[in-house]
């Protein structure tokens, strides 16, 4: 990002939040973003944002690079998300190399989140690089969080997190658009079957320069249209801004080498894991 890019773009928002925490005196958390109301009102409508040259080309290739080194070195794990050819999906990429360290401050996308979802957000890096010059790589029609109950709880809390996906190498009509079908996030009738990668009304078609980014509500639902011969790594991180509460774990106290719920994970249970907070998108 630069200073002056953002600046031209217009006056930004500014919110003053005050916390209802009676230990801390009731704090003021004053957010001010770049971006205008108008840009905040259409993140929440139509469930996305585009910025372009989030971070400069520079920048976006130190990434890319940091990123096909992890992907060399995790393609062979066994708990790799592996396709060879085809993609790798690397997670925690905080803690596994400082090069993306810079990225828990990412702006605009951090304040534009912490306008929207409340000042208190915490921020998860991840990754996918989709291997080149291998056609009909795709990700089909999907959403991050599908766990939205029908009917809807009385006190159901809506899982409301702003993903940032922020391309580090071209996609080009080579590499296949991102396509998005806008307010699908706040639409509980939008049912895709498993696999379905088919164009639909309404989807918009989304090409990056590297640095560019585009925000979405997590329950936005999205697609990449099938890659060609030609196309070049596609690369992007995947940044996870989350109400900061959602704890990823909890590990206070606990000796990190002796992680007694590990017991309990043992037996396999997918519902042993959700119960202990393992759930991930
Ligand atoms: O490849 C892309 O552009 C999007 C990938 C995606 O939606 C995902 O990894 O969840
Ligand atoms: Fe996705």
């Amino acid at each position: 990002m630069t200073a002056d890019r953002e600046a031209k773009r217009g006056p930004g928002t500014r919110t003053d939040f005050v916390l209802n925490d009676q230990v801390d005196h009731y704090p003021t958390r004053t957010v001010r973003t770049s971006a205008d109301p108008g840009d905040l009102d259409a993140l929440v409508r139509e469930g996305y944002l585009v910025r372009r040259g989030m971070i400069g080309a520079d920048h976006a290739e130190e990434l890319a690079e940091a990123v096909i080194a992890l992907s060399e070195a995790e393609a062979g794990l066994p708990q790799a998300e592996y396709l060879p050819g085809e993609n790798i999906y690397l997670r925690s990429l905080l803690d596994k190399d400082v090069t993306f360290h810079p990225l828990l401050r990412l702006e605009p996308a951090l304040s534009i989140a912490r306008t929207v979802l409340g000042p208190q957000v915490r921020v998860e890096v991840e990754a996918r690089m989709n291997y080149p010059g291998k056609v009909g790589v795709a990700v089909p029609w999907h959403a991050h969080l599908p766990v939205i109950p029908h009917p809807l709880p009385p006190l159901f809390s809506h899982p409301h997190q702003i993903h940032c996906l922020l391309y580090l190498r071209p996609v080009t009509e080579q590499e296949g658009a991102l396509c998005l079908l806008p307010g699908s996030h706040a639409d509980p009738h939008t049912r895709i079957p498993l696999g379905d990668g088919d164009e639909r009304p309404g989807e918009v078609r989304l090409y990056f320069e590297p640095g560019d980014a585009v925000l979405i509500h997590a329950d936005l639902w999205h697609r990449s249209v099938p890659s060609t011969q030609a196309a070049g790594a596609r690369i992007l991180l995947l940044l996870g801004l989350v109400p900061a509460w959602i704890r990823a774990e909890t590990s206070r106290g606990v000796d990190p080498r002796v992680r007694l719920s590990d017991r309990l994970r043992a037996d396999g249970r997918q519902d042993t894991k959700e119960l202990l907070g393992d759930f991930e998108w």
